[in-house]
Order: structure tokens, then C-alpha cells, then sequence
């Protein structure tokens, strides 16, 4: 009934699917939760966004009762749509979870991306999707790219042709989506997808109305699509782009407004006069305006988070639930993450503090001065991970994409390589007195204290301890405007395999494929020129095209 505007979610509880609910209640639908079995017979419209593992997903399927339920509604025909593991779940069973089994309905076993091939995992990005088939639900996306984040991947076989609806390239071919019937889900976020992946959900919601103004939009382009946005096509090379994420540094000024603020080299407050903390908007507003501007990822770093309770002090919890209602592209928070004890004496784990923020409509928490004593602390214990820590503990439960590491670090020059214990590099850039080499020193506090840890040493232990990202600032570049610090952001991406993100010192479009070109960096932010409209997101973006570097447009 295309006038019942309703649509039933499953949400086993797992995660976050705020955003999810966002984009449905964006479209014009409410909601209706599963709470019971019985929920899914009468449900006439279902959503089931995975989230957590595959074995932690089938788990509490099974303890509450709802894998048979489930099974029969996807049986019946009604329509159906899985996003993320919501379509791994349907094949057999996956490598994730040591081999656990799934829904059984379609062919085929769901395994990980190979990391022997120098490519990040997890697939972490925007990228393009094949079809291989018209759809309702696919018409129409052409080569505008969608959001991917995931480590495994089902495969296409023979025995599953025939469910097959799209592919995309990642090291080889995987199944982006699947259909038969009315039962579809996909294996990228269309929720998180910008106005391609409202317009995808659109497609399921209401196919009718969806085709129809595909069809007058390709006939009288350019026209209204279901989004505030209208597509654009996109040129230059195909495959996973080149991210390019807009950071806000969030902190309370003297006054006690939270405001976005920028440093220079770490130091956020004016020059001149009382030294006041500089402004340069309110996060809210700055994330909307870089969503529009098509900014592929928006982060917060709450700089001073190190020093609040963010369980008591919770402004930044409201700025992400404002700023997910109209931010339909990935959020990456942080500031404070980490296990946690109030005024009141109540004590929180790591996992407790994330789970706020996820709650609150993050989709990533980034982790800095704690994953510095966690990083010491593995190598102190001889290189050996014992789940204490903030990086394993929020991984273990939400996955390894959800957590990013920030590092703070800063350049030390030395004389002779073999006279410190940190990986060196030759430079290019010698130091004050002719030094030839240099390390990167990790600091907390931003930037308050250094640490006697490198950041390719810190690098290689947060990975092993189950971080999915980098994000790698340089204080020595941060607000400077003269490029990246290449050779740190090479050193990195090459200690490591999962994704890592090129941040500090951007001052015009080259640099960003500068870094793209001479370093592994998966992705690349900055602060200040986007913030003093300096330079333009899309201004980036079509350069990088123009220099044959993949980018969404
Ligand atoms: O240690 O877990 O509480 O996290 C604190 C977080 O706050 C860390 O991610 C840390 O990087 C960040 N932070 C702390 N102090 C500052 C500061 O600036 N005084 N900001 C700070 C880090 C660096 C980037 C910046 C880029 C791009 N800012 O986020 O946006 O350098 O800037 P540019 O393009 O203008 O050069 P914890």
C-alpha cells in the first residue's frame, strides 16, 4: 500500500542505527519497532540494518526468538531490505565469528577481504556500484558512488546469479546488492550515503514513486529528487575515492559556548588582545553546511575532552543527535573516549562512554590520548593485546570500523638513527642543525605532553589492537597551510594496513593530491581553509578528478 506510510525496523540492539532511523523519518515514514516475534508477521514493510558481528548478530536473533519469524517474513515476499550485514546475514554463514552460520537463503559464505593484495581493510569509503539488472531500487544511481564500511564480503557464484544485483570492485568482486522479488539489501549504507543512498532508500520505500521521478528527472534534468540534493554525475576514475572529511574542533570559549575554533599548530586562541578562544561557527551548522558542500565524512574532536567527564558534561551528545537529523554522511567523534569515573564516584567502561555517543548518532569514535597509554602499555606487556584497553574493548563490541585512532604527534630531528629506539626516516626537510633523520613523538593532552612512543610504532600497536583507522595529525603542520608532512603520513600508511587519514596543514586543492600521490593516505581532512571558505569542498574534488585521482563528485 504505497499510502501507508510506516515501515517496521528490526533493531536487535546491537548498535547504532540512529542514522538509519534519521534517513527513514527524512523520507516521510514512521517507524514501528520490532519488540516481539509477532511484530514481523504483521509487519507489511521491513528494514533490518545489521550492526555488530555476524555471530553476535545471529545470537541475539536467536535468543529473542526471531530467526524463524524473520525467515518466514523474507519468505512470504513481503518486501524486504538488509543494509550492511543485513545482507551478509542472508547468505550461509561467514568467516567473521569463527565460521558462524546464517540465514541460509541465499548460496554462498560470506569471507574477509584478502589483506595480502597492499589494499586497506576494512573497505572503508565511497565507491561505485555495478548492476548487473534494472531495479526500483537502483535505477537511476548510475556512477554516483556510495558509502561503504565492512571487512567481509559475500562473493558472486553461479549458485547465487540469480540473486545477484549489483557488484562493486574492491580487490576483486564482491556483491553490493542483492535481489529477489521484493526481498533486496545491500551491502554499503544508504543511509549514509548522501542524497544517492536517500534516493536508494526512496526506491525501496516507495518504488512507484521513486521510478517515476527517476524518470522525469533523466527527462527534464535537472529536477527534484527525493533529497535536498540533486545528484550529480560523477568523472574521473572509478573505484574506492579518495576521502576528503571536514573536521570541527569543538570546546567551550571563556563565555561557555561550545564553538568550532582552530589552531595553529594546537594553539586555539587569538594572537592579539585577551587571547580569547577563536570562533569560527557553531558545529551544528558547520557540519550541515560541509554535508551540502559534499564533504564525504564530517568528524568533532572535542579538544578538551580529555580533561571533561564526557558523561557529565554532555553538549557534544546533543550536537551529534542536531547534527545526524541533517548530516546524512558518516560522523566521526572525539574527545574523552575513554573508560571513565564522574564527581559522583560512578565509573563507566570505554565501551559504556561509546555506546553514548553511537547512541547519540556517531557512527565512529576516535580515540587519542588513551590509545597512546594503550599503545605503551601492549608493547610494555612484550607486544601482546589483553583486552584492557578502550580500543579493544569499544572493537570487540561494535566492530573495528567504529574506532579511530587520532594521533597528536610532532617531528624530532636526529643526528644518528641508531641513537633512539623509534623508527626514523631519512628527511628531506633536514632539522635546525643539519639533521638528516627524524622521528614522530606521540603526545596527549593535545599536544600537552609528549610521550616516548613514535607514531609508526603507535600505529602498528593500535592496529594490532584492533583499531580500523588512523587519523593522523601533525602539530608541527596543523593550521600552517603548507601541505601535509608527507613523509610522516608515507611513514604511517606504510606500518600499517587499515585506512589512514592524511590530517594537518592543507592549504589549497594540490595538496590533497599531493598526499594522494606520493603516500598510501585513504583519506585526507582539514580544518581552516574549509572553515574560512578559503577553499571549497567541491573545488577539491573536481581536482583531484582533473589529476586522475578517484573522488565523489
Ligand atoms: O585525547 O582522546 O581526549 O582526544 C582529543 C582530540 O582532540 C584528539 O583527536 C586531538 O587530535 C584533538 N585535539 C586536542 N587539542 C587540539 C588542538 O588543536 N588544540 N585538535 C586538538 C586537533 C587537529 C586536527 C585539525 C587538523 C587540520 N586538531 O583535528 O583539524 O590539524 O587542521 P588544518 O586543516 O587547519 O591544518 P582525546
Amino acid at each position: 500500500n504505497s499510502l501507508n506510510r510506516e515501515v517496521t525496523l528490526l533493531d536487535y540492539g546491537a548498535g547504532n542505527v540512529r542514522s538509519v532511523r534519521n534517513a527513514i523519518k527524512k523520507l516521510g515514514y514512521t517507524i514501528r519497532d520490532v519488540e516481539k516475534p509477532s511484530d514481523l508477521a504483521s509487519a507489511e514493510k521491513l528494514i533490518f540494518p545489521g550492526v555488530g558481528s555476524y555471530g553476535q548478530a545471529i545470537r541475539i536473533l536467536t535468543q529473542k526468538g526471531l530467526v524463524g519469524p524473520l525467515k518466514d517474513y523474507i519468505a512470504s515476499g513481503r518486501p524486504f531490505l538488509g543494509i550492511c550485514l543485513g545482507l551478509q546475514l542472508l547468505f550461509e554463514g561467514s568467516e567473521e565469528s569463527g565460521g558462524c552460520e546464517g540465514l541460509g537463503i541465499i548460496p554462498g559464505a560470506v569471507t574477509q577481504f584478502d589483506t595480502t593484495l597492499g589494499l586497506p581493510v576494512p573497505h572503508i569509503g565511497w565507491n561505485n556500484i555495478a548492476p548487473t539488472r534494472g531495479s526500483a531500487l537502483l535505477d537511476g544511481v548510475g556512477d554516483r558512488r556510495v558509502y561503504f564500511v565492512h571487512s567481509y564480503r559475500a562473493t558472486p557464484s553461479p549458485a547465487n546469479a540469480d540473486w545477484v544485483l549489483a557488484t562493486t570492485q574492491y580487490g576483486g568482486e564482491f556483491v553490493s546488492a542483492v535481489n529477489r522479488g521484493s526481498v533486496s539489501a545491500v551491502q554499503f549504507h544508504p543511509e549514509k550515503s548522501g542524497s544517492t543512498g536517500l534516493d536508494i532508500l526512496a526506491g525501496f520505500l516507495h518504488p512507484d514513486q521513486a521510478v517515476a521521478a527517476r524518470g522525469a528527472e533523466r527527462a527534464a534534468a535537472p529536477s527534484p529528487t527525493f533529497s535536498s540534493l540533486s545528484p550529480t554525475s560523477t568523472s574521473g576514475p572509478h573505484g574506492l575515492a579518495k576521502r576528503v572529511i571536514a573536521c570541527l574542533d569543538v570546546r567551550s570559549n571563556d563565555q561557555g559556548d561550545l564553538v568550532v575554533t582552530k589552531g595553529d599548530q594546537y594553539d586555539v586562541r587569538e594572537k592579539e588582545g585577551g587571547r580569547d578562544v577563536r570562533n569560527l561557527g557553531k558545529p551544528v551548522e558547520l557540519a550541515a553546511r560541509y554535508f551540502d558542500e559534499g564533504a564525504d565524512e564530517v568528524a568533532f574532536l572535542n579538544i578538551t575532552g580529555f580533561r571533561d567527564c564526557v558523561m557529565e558534561d554532555t553538549p557534544m551528545l546533543e550536537v551529534l543527535r542536531r547534527a545526524s537529523e541533517r548530516v546524512f554522511v558518516p560522523l566521526t567523534v572525539g574527545g574523552g573516549i575513554k573508560a571513565l569515573t564522574d564527581s559522583s564516584g560512578r565509573s563507566f567502561s570505554a565501551a559504556e562512554v561509546a555506546a553514548e555517543y553511537f547512541r547519540s548518532g556517531a557512527d565512529k569514535v576516535s580515540i587519542g590520548s588513551d590509545a597512546v597509554d594503550a599503545a605503551q602499555g601492549y608493547y610494555a606487556r612484550g607486544g601482546v593485546p589483553d583486552g584492557s584497553t578502550a580500543i579493544e574493548q569499544i572493537s570487540a563490541v561494535y566492530g573495528k570500523q567504529a574506532v579511530v585512532v587520532s594521533i597528536d604527534p610532532r617531528r624530532v630531528y636526529v643526528t644518528d638513527p641508531a641513537a633512539v629506539p623509534h623508527a626514523t626516516v631519512r628527511t628531506s626537510k633536514p632539522g635546525p642543525n643539519g639533521e638528516q633523520y627524524c622521528w614522530w613523538q606521540c603526545t596527549v593532552k593535545g599536544g600537552r605532553e609528549g610521550r616516548d612512543i613514535g607514531a609508526v610504532e603507535l600505529a602498528r600497536a593500535v592496529e594490532a589492537l584492533g583499531a580500523g583507522e588512523i587519523l593522523l595529525n601533525c602539530i608541527d603542520n596543523d593550521g600552517v597551510g603548507k601541505g601535509f608532512d608527507l613523509e610522516l603520513v608515507g611513514a604511517v600508511s606504510k606500518a600499517v594496513t587499515i585506512p589512514v587519514i592524511a590530517s594537518s596543514g592543507a592549504g589549497c586543492p594540490e595538496h590533497f593530491s599531493e598526499v594522494f600521490h606520493s603516500t598510501g593516505a585513504a583519506a585526507a581532512l582539514a580544518a581552516g581553509i574549509f572553515h574560512r571558505r578559503e577553499v571549497g569542498i567541491e573545488q577539491v574534488k573536481k581536482h583531484l578528478a582533473e589529476q586522475n585521482i578517484p573522488a565523489r563528485l
